[in-house]
């Protein structure tokens, strides 16, 4: 791949890795009204840190209300996107990713959601009205990305035989928990592992997302609209002492259709201690794989990362 310090947009098509990597039509599908829902998860996540869900319950006008909000944004002329634009890579973005010099080809909005309200301020602007509703949709569809992110980390503690189901649930559901809303409109977004919990994501009917399998291949996932995607992510990783795979992703287009994403980060309270469950620690005879930390400390040396760095490598015990 050629990597080029701040590329145009036109330079950006050569940011594509020189052989299309091959389709992953078997990628894990869980059917969330199935008994077998639990367990399926839990293959899943140990073997690729990623699968997708079915039978969901998430409003299926409550998505397309908020996909024409978001398309709507992305439409306007850039001097009304700017007017959103934030502090630290938050509210509207354009090109830049985080705060170290990575470039991906996208246009994004980045809302961080605290005591369960996504931060409103780009959507406090002119026409009012419009602003409402999109500000009552966003409500609605992050409050429904965490049921469905809870629901799945409870499964996640059923099928690891856990005696609490709240076990992983718990820290996306704190008051002060840390859990971020991102809107991305893209053809690319370079390759990484997400810092938090738990992604949840859905996207427009066009490809692009790759993740890596564990032999370090690429492979391509067709697109779904029916269904969310999920990603474990570090911190899970480190919750189940490595049980769990912090799924290594990115998005590559063919540039033709454009992609909207809108993804859900789960993440618990600043203060919160990230260390392998007790209940798995001791089936491991108490040999934790990472050194614990806490929130507050991984998301402020992530933040100060590279996009594609291994996050976690500076905490795991050897
Ligand atoms: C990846 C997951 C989320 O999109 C995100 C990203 C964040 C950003 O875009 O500002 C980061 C990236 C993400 C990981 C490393 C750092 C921080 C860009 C970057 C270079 C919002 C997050 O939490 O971490």
């Amino acid at each position: 791949m050629v990597v080029l310090a701040n590329p145009s947009p036109d330079e950006i098509f050569l940011l594509k890795p020189s052989k299309p990597c091959p389709s992953f039509p078997d990628t894990p599908a869980v059917d969330l009204s199935t008994p077998a829902a639990a367990r399926d998860i839990v293959s899943a996540s140990t073997e690729f840190g990623f699968f997708k869900v079915t039978n969901h319950g998430v409003s299926k006008s409550l998505i397309s209300k908020l996909e024409a909000a978001a398309v709507e944004f992305f439409a306007l002329p850039d001097v009304e996107k700017e007017k959103a634009v934030l502090a630290n890579s938050f509210g509207y973005g354009n090109r830049e990713i985080g705060r170290n010099g990575d470039v991906g080809w996208l246009e994004y909005l980045l809302l961080e959601v605290a005591d369960n309200s996504p931060m409103l301020l780009p959507f406090l602007k002119e026409p009012l009205h419009s602003s409402f509703w999109y500000i009552c949709y966003l409500h609605h569809y992050v409050l429904a990305m965490k049921k469905l992110a809870t629901g799945v980390l409870e499964l996640m503690a059923d099928g690891l035989g856990m005696e609490r189901r709240n076990v992983f649930g718990k820290y996306i559901n704190e008051e002060k928990s840390d859990s971020f809303f991102r809107l991305n409109h893209y053809p690319g977004f370079g390759e990484h592992t997400d810092p938090q919990i738990i992604s949840v994501m859905r996207s427009t009917n066009s490809d692009g997302l790759e993740i890596s399998l564990r032999d370090g291949n690429w492979v391509s996932i067709p697109p779904d609209r029916d269904s969310f995607f999920v990603n474990v992510g570090d911190s899970l990783q480190v919750l189940t002492n490595g049980r769990f795979r912090s799924v290594r992703h990115r998005v590559v287009t063919t540039g033709v259709r454009s992609r909207l994403s809108m993804i859900y980060f789960g993440g618990p309270p600043p203060c919160a201690r990230i260390s392998p469950a007790d209940e798995l620690l001791a089936e491991d005879q108490g040999r934790s794989r990472y050194t614990e930390f806490t929130w507050a400390d991984y998301k402020a040396a992530a933040f100060n990362s590279r996009l594609a760095d291994n996050r976690l490598r500076h905490f795991e015990n050897h």
